[in-house]
């Protein structure tokens, strides 16, 4: 055949392929994403944290070092967020800003954060994570001082 002919079969087989997946709603493109998520979830640990008045409680308490996903779930009815901190402090012995409203966050090792999160809204982040004890803390104006803080095992 000619190159023009090839080219026009071609075009018109993929063309069909095409009307098939979206006929069956499923392409193969999909089905490969969805097996490199996994694949890359499974790779790490994913923490669930359910953030309230005034707790902060990840579904697990220690994790093997290396990739860790939070997902941070704010459950409660106040804006709240979650800060993980490299810290062999006592939960409530962190240093605080001079009006004693909050974590001084210059004083802190702070590893990152799921910055400020509306009632009802889930966020999440992965750090690597080196074995260690950390905090989980809630650093909205006094909220870690009310209790939220939880330590927190990488192994
Ligand atoms: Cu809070």
């Amino acid at each position: 055949m000619t190159a023009m002919k090839f080219a026009g079969r071609t075009a018109a087989a993929l063309g069909l392929l095409l009307v098939v997946g979206l006929a069956v709603g499923c392409s193969s493109d999909d089905e490969e994403a969805t097996a490199t998520t996994t694949a890359t979830a499974a790779a790490g640990t994913t923490v669930q944290v359910e953030i309230t008045e005034y707790v902060v409680k990840p579904s697990v308490l220690s994790v093997p070092h290396g990739s860790v996903t939070f997902v941070a779930k704010n459950a409660g009815t106040l804006e709240h967020e979650l800060v993980i901190v490299r810290s062999d402090a006592d939960l409530g012995a962190l240093t605080l800003v001079a009006d004693g409203s909050k974590v001084d966050e210059n004083a802190i090792d702070a590893v990152g954060e799921i910055a400020e999160l509306d009632v009802g809204a889930e966020g999440s982040e992965t750090f690597e994570l080196a074995a260690g004890r950390y905090l989980l803390i809630c650093n909205v104006e006094a909220h870690y001082t009310s209790g939220m803080v939880v330590a927190f095992t990488v192994d």
